[in-house]
């Protein structure tokens, strides 16, 4: 439990935004996966990427870290071997459902566990397309829920058209497409983030990008020898991109965000609302772009949020939900029926934690609409578990009337560990 004594205090400064979390995730994986030496800068030292270096740990890869570097010693596909021991994905959904597509393709069995919040995370958006492509697994409920078992094989390439547009959908089934006979194809409904086929390439996979349908041969191994600087992460960006734009004269620089187009969402709805963004030391000749970005307090005013742009945004809805909150008018959140199956039911959630402080939020059954603009008051907030809306709740206190509590708050560890660090820093 943290009492959070911030109201009234203006942000000012600039502060290293850590490394993006999906991007770190794959970095280890594909690293494991390929063959040599893979050096990481930049890595988040959060709980979920701790998790995906300790399963691939398990399955026998030599892996050295200090703080932000990690390098990986992979040798190829053949040197990942069955584990004693139970893979424990801890919180993370991502290493959940990558490892699931690439231990149903490898000759041995694995066990995949997590915490209660994974336990109720729906499992059958990969388990079903992976038995299509031959995968053993059972799991409860049908292979729906963890515990996972995965005795892997022979798989054959699928074509797959998802219902969801899912990174983790499309990379379970790209990274068994890689160790699968023939091709395989996913197609979305609309794109989600990209940063599976944009490392593949760089590990020397050849892939086929058409808009949403992306293809790859089976058989083709990753050749490693590479260096990956992991620009920051956007999603945690977005909170203080957020509290500088709502918190009265704030002036906040962000450095290194990413600037992946399939994850900018947030940087739409901003500049839509009114916000003042500028962006500088732009980089854009690696495989993924990324700049400072800096946001001055601005008037708000309330948007629709829907369709194409959600994918782009998913995880930045909790946040974005509070700045709706200090916008002029009624902001509508839709086609957001994924934030049901995150963390926590993110609907849900959000809209408990925000009306505890006195916001007019309703949730509807894909997403939620706000009435702005609202002065907040303290209270007593819960993360439930879930790092974003801990975080969310801790930059509402930052124009709360009264005091601030937020309890759970341990589990922004899973994303930013320096969350509070910072958060004071820019409080001078
Ligand atoms: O890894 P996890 O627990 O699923 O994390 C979340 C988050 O808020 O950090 C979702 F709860 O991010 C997902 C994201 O929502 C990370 C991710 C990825 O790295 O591929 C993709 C998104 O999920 P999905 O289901 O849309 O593919």
């Amino acid at each position: 439990m943290r009492k959070l004594s911030y109201k009234k205090s203006r942000l000012n400064g600039a502060i290293n935004i850590p490394g993006d979390k999906s991007i770190s995730h794959r970095a280890v994986m594909f690293g494991s996966m390929a063959r040599g030496k893979t050096t990481v800068e930049n890595f988040l030292p959060g709980e979920d990427c701790l998790s995906t270096i300790s399963c691939f740990e398990k399955l026998g890869v030599q892996i050295e870290r200090s703080e932000t570097a990690v390098t990986v010693y992979g040798k190829g596909f053949e040197g990942l071997k069955e584990s004693s021991d139970i893979l424990n994905v801890g919180n993370s959904g991502t290493t959940a459902r990558l490892m699931m597509g690439i231990l149903s393709g490898l000759p041995f069995h694995s066990v995949l566990i997590g915490d209660e919040s994974i336990a109720k995370r729906p499992m059958k958006r990969v388990t079903g397309p992976l038995r299509d492509m031959g995968a053993r697994i059972q799991g409860n409920q049908d292979g729906n829920f963890t515990p996972i078992s995965i005795q892997g094989g022979d798989l054959s390439g699928i074509n797959y058209a998802s219902p969801v547009a899912s990174a983790q959908v499309k990379s379970a089934i790209l990274l068994a497409g890689l160790q699968a006979k023939g091709s395989t194809t996913v197609q979305e409904p609309f794109k989600s983030r990209d940063h599976t086929e944009r490392m593949l390439r760089a590990f020397g996979v050849d892939i086929e990008i058409d808009g949403c349908n992306v293809k790859l041969e089976g058989g083709q191994s990753l050749t490693a020898d590479l260096h990956i600087v992991v620009p920051g992460d956007i999603s945690s960006a977005a909170f203080f991109l957020v509290a500088g734009a709502i918190v009265p004269d704030s002036k906040v620089t962000l450095k290194r965000v990413g600037l992946n187009p399939t994850r900018t969402g947030i940087l739409e709805v901003l500049k839509e609302m009114g916000a003042s963004l500028t962006y500088t030391n732009v980089v854009e000749d690696g495989p993924e772009p990324y700049a400072d970005i800096t946001v001055v307090a601005s008037s708000l005013k309330a948007v629709e949020v829907s369709g194409e742009i959600i994918p782009r945004l998913i995880d930045e809805i909790p946040i974005i939900a509070l700045m709706a909150t200090q916008a002029e008018g009624t902001t509508v959140i839709k086609d957001a029926q994924e934030l049901k199956v995150k963390e926590t039911n993110r609907i849900d959630t959000v809209v408990n934690e925000l009306k505890k402080l006195g916001a007019k939020i309703t949730a509807t059954d894909d997403g939620m609409i706000i009435e702005g603009k609202t002065k907040l008051t303290g209270g007593q907030l819960d993360s439930y578990g879930d790092h974003r809306i801990g975080m969310m709740g801790a930059i509402a206190s930052l124009i709360a009337e009264d005091e601030t509590i937020l309890v759970n708050d341990e589990a922004i560890n899973v994303s930013y560990p320096n969350f509070f660090e910072h958060l004071e820093s820019l409080l001078g």
